[in-house]
């Protein structure tokens, strides 16, 4: 309601300003003129945060479908994982006058000048997939994606539940995400929680492989040689698991039996390796955030009120049920 309250206000507030100068306010029918397209769709600007896993790849993929099938012009900008890449399409979007502006922050901090500049723009800003920091609520009109912190405590309470009867120590190592990032942050927040109710599990070794496959594999590495026993692996992604696979067979261990292996998106190679039985556990994390996207950019651009905060379904795999689920997997 906050927000909705907002948006009307924020919109009020621009389109006085705006009329004041003679030009369409963002909101009003037009759709897109002003981004000099010519052929009257909504011209959406997305910046993305790069391509750094599986579950990037299928984003992308149902973000641009997702805007062809609903006629929204897309101007795609792939940050390379960079804030100050992101920070610049935006600034580049606002420069062509897109109608709306979407972006998924690589991190959740030094957003609110980029977003003011937009804001003073009049140009409407949608959170996908990661949040922000910001104080200042006013300065995106909402977020789309899921809840990390739960992905994380799913995590930690299957654990939980499988280490109930542990004698002694259970040695967890976790490789967390992109440092800085809300997905980073919150799964690891999560994670933590659940573990306290076992003071048998211990996390002895947590560090950043930025979702990647190199960078899980890098870490992984590391781990294994400082630390003889390692009884659970707790990534943040598959994709840093998949990483991490390749250093536990190279150094002579059997991964999903002496290293339980726990991740989080269930892209269809994390699925793979859990129906494998090299996994045993993954939490979902839906990338398929196009379809809603869209019909979010057409309400704000439309002035219609939207929720603060869409959260996407999810739900976790055990290796059976990731079995039976692969088959149907569409990413
Ligand atoms: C989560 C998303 C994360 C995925 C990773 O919504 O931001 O970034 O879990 C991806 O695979 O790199």
């Amino acid at each position: 309601m906050g927000n909705a309250i907002t948006r009307r206000g924020f919109v009020t507030v621009v389109a006085a300003g705006l009329l004041a100068t003679g030009l369409a306010a963002c909101g009003n029918s037009d759709t897109g003129d002003d981004a000099g397209d010519g052929n009257g769709k909504i011209v959406l600007g997305f910046s993305q945060v790069g391509a750094e896993s599986g579950w990037r790849t299928a984003n992308t993929n149902s973000i641009k479908e997702s805007a062809a099938a609903a006629g929204i012009e897309l101007k795609f900008d792939d940050a390379q994982q960079k804030q100050e890449n992101q920070i610049k399409a935006i600034r580049n979007f606002i420069q062509q006058k897109v109608d709306v502006i979407a972006f998924s922050p690589v991190v959740e901090s030094g957003w609110d000048t980029v977003l003011k500049e937009a804001k003073d723009a009049g140009i409407p800003v949608i959170l996908t997939d990661r949040s922000v920091d910001s104080a200042d609520k006013s300065l995106y009109q909402t977020f789309i994606g899921s809840d990390f912190v739960k992905e994380g405590r799913l995590s930690g309470e299957w654990l939980v539940e499988q280490t109930k009867n542990a004698t002694g120590p259970v040695n967890i190592v976790e490789l967390q995400g992109t440092t800085g990032s809300a997905p980073a942050n919150d799964r690891k927040k999560g994670f933590a929680e659940a573990i306290a109710a076992n003071p048998n599990l211990k996390i002895i070794a947590s560090q950043t492989g930025d979702f990647t496959r190199a960078g899980g594999k890098a870490v992984m590495e590391q781990f294994l040689k400082a630390n003889p026993k390692i009884d659970v692996l707790f990534a943040h992604n598959d994709d840093m698991g998949l990483g991490a696979l390749e250093a536990i067979t190279a150094a002579g261990k059997v991964p999903g039996k002496d290293i339980t292996i726990i991740t989080i998106d269930a892209v269809k190679d994390g699925m793979q390796a859990l129906a494998d039985g090299r996994f045993n556990f993954i939490a979902e994390c839906s990338p398929l955030l196009g379809d809603q996207l869209m019909e979010l950019v057409k309400k704000v651009h439309a002035g219609e009120s939207v929720p603060a905060r869409v959260e996407t379904e999810e739900t976790t795999f055990t290796q059976e049920q990731a079995k039976a689920a692969l088959p149907n997997r569409k990413y």
